[in-house]
């Protein structure tokens, strides 16, 4: 291995390691990952710490500079399961029983379920921790998801009158905190009735064309477009309706958002449980061929467009690259043309617009700036690269 093999490979280990080669003087602009012939990428000078916490409940994150095709490959789509280590199950002890306040419980094997009308999604799935600290910046990715629609399941089960809340179970369990006693809990999130019919919901048992790994929820997990990750149940074994809401650690004592709010002259505090995705971008790359350029993604909501700004300059449009698949479900590539910068240090900001005109929160915006916990943390991104 050469010196700049070395670098390359120790980059992508992570922080320290590239903390250690910038002491050293390290050239940092050779990060040949995925790159087309003739050109490099540069990688970002602000790496994430290491992971602090256990690699069991995050074992994998995204590696921005790694960002090639709109498709994130299966071995390198993050993972977070709450309660350790990703659960192996096996087909044939596995059911999915859907009951409650319903008509007709019923149960299903994964034969019976593939044999179901099958359909599929791209969907960009983001932990709503991601970019809530310095060392969760890669809880992202986008696959293509296959499975069977929910909500003819569902309305087969017939949900009795007073049964408005959908449970959805996996089957790991962990220990949580009530009050001053910690009990055992099964990890569950829920929706309305409603939220769950949506057409575009599915029981998922294929991630870009493979059967779903044991991480990513083997035999069969919710994929639920448009909502944070962790609507995205795992493991899934059983739906049940209630008659009321449902409040357990995933929905009303972790996974909730607090922010200081103005209201009549007060200032209060309001509780959110993390739901429905929010529009953001985040710039992914810098590529040096004959001319430099920036590469990024903007997801969370339809796109309009999407602006750059270096070192807090003018905000420049960027080009779209993907194509808009409808219902903004899926994270799209841009572009933005840097020509040839300076030598030196810069920073690279981006900002995404939906197409009713909303743009991503900047970091003074109340919404951010008021937000007293790191779940949806959508915020404008800014990198620090250094050209040579
Ligand atoms: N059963 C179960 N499902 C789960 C979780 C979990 O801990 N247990 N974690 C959730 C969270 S917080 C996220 S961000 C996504 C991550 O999905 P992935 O590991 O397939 O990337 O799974 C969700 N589904
Ligand atoms: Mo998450």
């Amino acid at each position: 291995m050469n010196e700049r093999e070395i670098s390359r490979r120790a980059m992508l280990k992570g922080s320290a390691a590239l903390a250690a080669l910038v002491a050293l003087g390290f050239p940092l602009e050779a990060l040949e990952v995925e790159a087309a012939a003739g050109e490099e990428i540069v990688p970002w000078l602000d790496q994430p710490p290491p992971f602090p916490g256990s690699p069991d409940q995050v074992a994998t994150q995204l590696v921005w500079e790694e960002l090639g095709a709109q498709l994130t490959w299966n071995e390198k789509f993050f993972t977070v399961q709450h309660n350790g280590h990703w659960l192996v199950i096996r087909e044939p002890d596995w059911r999915l029983a859907v009951g409650g306040l319903v008509q007709q419980p019923l149960v299903f094997t994964l034969a019976e379920l593939r044999a179901r009308p099958r359909q599929e999604v791209t969907f960009t799935l983001e932990c709503s921790g991601n970019h809530g600290f310095p060392f969760f910046t890669g809880g992202i990715g986008t696959a293509h998801w296959a499975g069977t629609p929910l909500a003819p399941l569902l309305r087969e089960a017939g949900p009795l009158p007073q049964g408005m809340e959908v449970v959805f179970w996996g089957a790991d369990a962990g220990p949580a905190k009530v009050g001053d006693q910690t009990v055992t809990e099964q990890f569950a999130r829920s929706m309305s009735l409603a939220d769950a019919l949506d057409p575009n919901i599915l029981l998922c048992y294929e991630m870009n064309g493979a059967p779903l790994h044991p991480a990513h929820g083997f035999p069969v997990r919710l994929i639920a477009p448009g909502w944070y990750g962790v609507a995205n149940v795992k493991w899934l074994t059983r739906i049940e309706l209630l008659n009321t809401r449902y409040e357990g650690r995933f929905m009303g004592r972790d996974y909730v958002t607090q922010r200081t709010v103005q209201q009549d002259g007060q200032t209060s505090t309001r509780f959110t449980s993390v739901g429905r995705a929010r529009l953001k971008s985040a710039p992914a790359r810098v590529v040096r061929g004959a001319r430099y350029r920036v590469e990024g993604v903007a997801w969370g909501a339809p796109i309009g467009r999407v602006e750059v700004r270096i070192d807090g300059g003018s905000w420049l449009p960027a080009s779209i690259v993907d194509e808009d698949q409808g219902g903004g479900f899926v994270w799209r590539r841009w572009s933005l043309d840097w020509g040839q910068p300076t030598s030196g240090e810069h920073t690279v900001t981006s900002r995404a617009f939906d197409t009713s005109g909303r743009v991503q929160p900047a970091p003074d915006d109340p919404v951010i700036a008021n937000k007293l916990t790191y779940w949806e943390s959508n915020g404008q991104i800014t990198r620090r690269v250094r050209i040579l």
